[in-house]
């Protein structure tokens, strides 16, 4: 089938931008057009700076992971780093699939070689030589861009025994998921990967001891990696002085619903939620914003002053997430779309643990009944609701149960959903 039409990037252009400044103005497919936009300066700094500075610089810079649950990317590198079991392996979380959420896809298509970049530096500042980079099932043009991508670098020396003539071995092996949720969960990954069932496994041991076969691996989602570059060319201070001083650096968000201009937008960490949205421009009649996918929660249309931080958000009782913002004006049913969103949940649950295979079947037969009855009896329903949300929240093994009834939480506290 036809790919779906590339993602709109409306501010493709603006040379203030620091994760999408090549995206719409570089050849993805060219190698050389990468180099002459900057490419591969920032390899070139980590051969000469070292593993251990290099992990510096990521720990100074105040990285933290961009896949929804913000752990210090340093403090993950360097627990790998040290681990002496070997090998080591790094796992580029490419498996984007929280609902909204698409500013990897947008970073693979349309600047595939600066992924390969960030992975060779991940990998040299953690000690491995093998590297696996799990792609959405359903990114045909991201796996095309990405595989010539890593062919060329492979052919022109920038993969292989003897990257950049530094004596540092490295390799990329592309995986394709198979269109299941969980396996963006990263052990769910890894068991994907070894060719088990995609089922999460408990935690700790934490992947950076046991991960990929059993080694100690490094796991970092797209955007992640893809910010060590401008660490490492602009340098840790500089970087840091981007955004908060608690949510460093420049942060894609993924705009979409009722607004006029849905698409990627990059804005430092501390914009508010209204500048994000006049940026995309929102309507008039706005009745709710979902932040943070499925997993998130709703604000209401006088929240908007919300700084788009981790703490913002979770002070604000939600969650940045991966950084999906839908709007819905006053024309969406909201009961419609919180069963939608229960179905995503039921539908996606592996159905390893209790909790969740039962509860997010309970959860959206609930929210069956209530929209069905067009509110008769509610009250009984929305108690039942509570109690299988805590007991999904409290008793899951993994982040899907465990967040499975946090939008529909906000929809009935916040929104008044069903009132
Ligand atoms: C070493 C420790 N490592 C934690 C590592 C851990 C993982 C990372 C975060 O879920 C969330 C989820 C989704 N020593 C460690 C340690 N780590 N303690 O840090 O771990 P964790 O368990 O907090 O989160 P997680 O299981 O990775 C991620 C939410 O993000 N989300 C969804 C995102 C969707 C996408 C996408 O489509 N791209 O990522 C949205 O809100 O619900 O809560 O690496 O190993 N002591
Ligand atoms: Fe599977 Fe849900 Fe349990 Fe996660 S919480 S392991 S998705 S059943």
């Amino acid at each position: 089938t036809e790919p779906a039409p590339e993602t709109a990037v409306p501010q493709t252009g603006d040379p203030n931008l620091t994760l999408l400044h090549r995206i719409g103005t570089v050849d993805p497919a060219s190698l050389d057009d990468y180099r002459a936009h900057g490419g591969y300066t920032a390899l070139r700094r980590a051969f000469d700076l070292g593993p251990a500075a290099v992990i510096r610089e990521v720990t100074d810079a105040g990285l933290v992971g961009r896949g929804g649950a913000a752990f210090p990317t340093g403090r993950k590198w360097q627990a790998t780093a040290a681990q002496p079991d070997h090998p080591h392996y790094l796992v580029c979380n490419a498996d984007e699939s929280e609902p909204g959420t698409f500013k990897d896809r947008v970073l693979m298509e349309g600047d595939p070689y600066a992924l390969i970049e960030a992975m060779t530096i991940a990998a040299y500042a953690t000690g491995a030589h093998q590297g696996h980079l799990y792609l959405r099932g359903e990114y045909p043009r991201a796996l095309a861009r990405l595989t010539h991508a890593v062919e060329q670098a492979r052919t022109r020396g920038l993969l292989g025994d003897d990257v950049l003539g530094q004596g540092y071995a490295f390799d990329i092996e592309i995986r394709r998921g198979a269109g299941a949720y969980i396996c963006g969960e990263e052990t769910a990954l890894f068991n994907s990967i070894e060719g088990r069932r995609g089922e999460p496994r408990s935690k700790p041991p934490f992947p950076v001891e046991k991960g990929l076969f059993g080694k100690p691996t490094v796991e970092n989602n797209v955007e992640t990696l893809v910010n060590v570059l401008p660490i490492l060319t602009m340098g840790a201070e500089a970087y840091a002085a981007i955004g908060t001083p608690t949510s460093t650096g420049p942060k894609l968000f993924c705009v979409s619903g009722t607004v006029a201009r849905p698409g990627v937008y990059e804005l430092p960490f501390g914009a508010t939620l209204g500048e994000l949205l006049a940026l995309a421009g929102v309507r008039d009649n706005l009745r709710a914003v979902l932040l943070g996918g499925a997993a998130g929660g709703f604000v209401r249309p006088d929240e908007l002053d919300i700084p788009l931080t981790f703490e913002g958000t979770r002070e604000a009782g939600t969650t940045l997430g991966s950084g999906v913002v839908m709007a819905f004006d006053d024309t969406v049913p909201l009961p419609r779309l919180l069963l939608r969103i229960a179905e995503f949940f039921r539908d996606e649950s592996c159905g390893q643990c209790v909790p969740c295979r039962v509860g997010t079947v309970r959860q959206e037969e609930a929210l069956h009944r209530i929209v069905d009855r067009t509110g008769a009896g509610a009250a009984g329903d929305i108690t039942l609701l509570r109690e299988v949300g805590r007991a999904m929240r409290d008793a899951s093994i993994c982040g899907l149960g465990q967040t499975a009834w946090n939008a529909v939480e906000s929809a009935i506290d916040r929104l008044g959903a069903y009132e």
